[in-house]
């Protein structure tokens, strides 16, 4: 088992690629710690990965946007799970898809405190005990929105083309620490995102990916795990992956049905 003695946080494991995430290193014998806010939806999953693969986990609800909740939590683990060995950054969401003149200030507060200022305060939590043991390596789940600007993705973009600079900031930072940092940039996934996009319209968020074949959550599991995999003296910076029938964000084959 490759990671039998590898402790692996997944942020965001309650769904789609998060959920994917826990499944794919629970099958390769990691250690989990598993949070979201969605408290059963965590159990649960918790529950069936002990059922299906033995694995030791420790699920707790978090909001990655609440930073005292972020230390107190991290704070308050038995010794035993002190020592993350790998951080899957992946907790974040889009919301509306609004032309910049009319979007929402809700939207983009919750898209801003989740994806750039969420993903800082786990990072800033973690990376100091990381840089003590001398290892470590976080993978920052960002986006092809993180490398293009779509119309009505302005604050979503942006969101993810912070990912992108603090991923490239956090490599130069942490240069010479042992700590490794990496960066998977999905296309369209399949999850509940465009559904969370929309605030719960079902029927627009399929339209998502109509015609097309887009990734699932398990595709980019299973990136995730690879970059995880490599051995200590490579590190697989950056990884954008596309579904075979997207070219750009707006660059999308779409067949009849
Ligand atoms: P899902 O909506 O299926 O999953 C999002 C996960 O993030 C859920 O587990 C959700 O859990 C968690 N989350 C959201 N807000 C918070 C918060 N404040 N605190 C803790 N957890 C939170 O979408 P995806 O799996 O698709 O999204 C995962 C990541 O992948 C995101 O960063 C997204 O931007 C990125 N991504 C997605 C793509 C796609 O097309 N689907 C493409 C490229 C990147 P809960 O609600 O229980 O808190
Ligand atoms: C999610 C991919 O193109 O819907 O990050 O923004 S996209």
């Amino acid at each position: 088992m490759p990671f039998s003695q590898q402790t692996v946080l997944v942020t965001g494991a309650s769904s789609g690629i998060g959920q994917a995430c826990a499944e794919a290193f629970a099958n390769a014998g990691a250690r989990l710690l598993l949070c979201a806010r969605r408290e059963d939806r965590l159990s649960d999953i918790a529950r069936r990965l002990r059922e299906e693969f033995g694995a030791e986990i420790l699920a707790f609800p978090l909001d990655v946007r609440e930073r005292s909740a972020v230390e107190a939590a991290f704070e308050a683990f038995p010794t035993e799970w002190q020592d993350i060995d790998v951080l899957v950054n992946n907790a974040g969401l889009s919301r509306g898809l609004e032309p910049i003149q009319e979007g929402s200030y809700q939207d983009w507060d919750e898209m801003l405190d989740t994806n750039v200022k969420g993903l800082l305060n786990i990072s800033r939590t973690l990376l100091p005990k990381m840089v003590a043991r001398g290892e470590g390596q976080v993978i920052n789940i960002g986006s092809i929105a993180g490398h293009e600007v779509y119309p009505g993705g302005a604050v979503y973009c942006a969101s993810k083309h912070a990912v992108d600079a603090i991923t490239k900031g956090m490599r130069l930072d942490l240069n010479g620490t042992g700590i490794r940092v990496s960066t998977v940039d999905p296309g369209l996934v399949n999850t509940e995102f465009s559904s969370v996009r929309f605030h719960g319209d079902t029927e627009r968020a399929d339209s998502t990916y109509l015609g097309m074949t887009p990734l699932f959550g398990k595709d980019v599991a299973e990136t995730v795990l690879w970059v995880a995999s490599r051995p200590k003296h490579v590190n697989a910076a950056e990884i954008l992956l596309l579904p075979s029938d997207q070219a750009s964000c707006g660059k999308v084959h779409r067949r009849e049905s």
